[in-house]
């Protein structure tokens, strides 16, 4: 691939609603936009970091100082990359900040597809033609807002319900929703608000036949976790936990994990992506593809990587209106009625970037040129 010019792009775009979780609320989302240009064409990933360190340690600073100052440098003095496995391979010497990687790796497998003319569920070896979606619906203040919001993604087909939990907004709140909807797909994310001492209120959530329990204990553990899903019968998953391959195959081992939300920034691209589907496969551990809340380029991608196979459980990538009154590639991405979305078939992330969109969310951008 003959790239000769990468652009980035700082960005800020404000969601529709806030967005409340254990760890705060976010209404604005700051990030990056990576362009990767040939003379030909661009190669798009996002970065999905946000503008504060909760959600885990990168910010747009830090991942704007290592693209800028490392990961783009990086590329350029490698010749030519021919596949984009080799941009994380070129990145493994650089410690973590796997945001920061992820949205070149991103850039590179969109432009890799682009260049085949193939989409990029083909290149990364994906095999649906429709992905299944549920969605992820955050803290609210008033219990009335959150059966609100349930009942309107329940209408809009959505697969699932993810419930964010806190300490205080747990037991009641799952109890309140079964009692109202019912045996509708349910599962509960903590962000990380629990540690053992809580195990009596986690125990209490297994009488409510969720589909899962996303990410219970401290951000950085596999090890209490492993304690906890002895102890529980429903499945755990971890988010937060899972930052590269390593870590996948040693929470398996351990038994900390029965289910894994992959998060193509969290573990630093496509290419990890593929590694830990396949190793979550041999292992009966299903996937399904977590959010940042993303705009469309981000979203692109996560449709793409959930038609691969082991993404057997619904993802939270819901469509774009629920995020966005503007989002930055058209057609948006978008959910049926059946609560599915179709992967798109032209070459790429096959959702074509609205460059005026794109000017307009812009609030600094940099190009690098070989
Ligand atoms: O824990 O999955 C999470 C959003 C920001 C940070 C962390 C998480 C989330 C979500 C939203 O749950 C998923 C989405 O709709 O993009
Ligand atoms: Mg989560």
């Amino acid at each position: 691939m003959k790239v000769e010019k990468i652009v980035l792009r700082k960005m800020r775009m404000s969601l529709k609603f806030p967005f409340t979780t254990s760890f705060g609320t976010q209404q604005v989302r700051d990030f990056i936009l990576v362009e990767a240009h040939t003379p030909d064409l661009v190669g798009y990933g996002e970065c999905v970091v946000s503008g504060q360190p909760f959600y885990s340690e990168e910010t747009v600073g830090t991942a704007w100082h290592m693209l800028e100052d490392f990961l783009v440098p990086k590329i350029f003095e490698q010749g030519d990359i021919a596949h984009p496995d080799q941009v994380s391979e070129l990145f493994a010497p650089i410690r973590r900040n796997n945001m920061a990687k992820s949205a070149l790796d991103a850039a590179y497998w969109d432009l890799y597809a682009k260049e085949q003319g193939i989409p990029l569920a083909k290149a990364l070896g994906g095999t649906k033609d429709k992905i299944e979606v549920g969605v992820s619906l955050g803290i609210e203040k008033d219990i009335n807002d959150l059966f609100r919001n349930v009942e309107k993604h329940l209408e809009l087909g959505y697969r699932r319900m993810k419930i964010k939990i806190a300490p205080g907004k747990d037991v009641q709140v799952i109890r309140a929703l079964r009692e109202r909807f019912g045996s509708i797909p349910m599962m509960a994310d903590a962000n990380s608000a629990y540690t053992l001492a809580d195990i009596e209120t986690l125990r209490q959530l297994d009488e409510f036949d969720l589909m899962m329990i996303e990410q219970p204990l401290a951000h950085d553990d596999i090890i209490d976790h492993a304690t906890l899903q002895k102890a529980l019968k429903t499945p755990i998953c971890l988010d937060e936990s899972i930052h590269s391959y390593e870590d996948a195959r040693k929470a398996i081992e351990l038994g900390s994990t029965r289910i894994i939300n992959i998060k193509v920034g969290r573990i630093g691209g496509l290419s990890e992506t593929k590694r830990i589907h396949d190793l979550c496969q041999q292992h009966g551990i299903p996937v399904w593809c977590g959010g940042m809340l993303e705009s469309g380029i981000g979203r692109a991608h996560n449709v793409a990587v959930t038609a691969l196979p082991n993404f057997t459980l619904p993802g939270d990538t819901a469509g774009s209106s629920r995020y966005w009154e503007e989002d930055i590639i058209s057609p948006w991405v978008e959910v049926d009625a059946e609560g599915m979305i179709t992967v798109p078939d032209a070459p790429g992330i096959g959702f074509a970037p609205d460059r005026e969109k794109i000017e307009k969310f812009t609030t600094a951008s940099k190009v690098v040129t070989r």
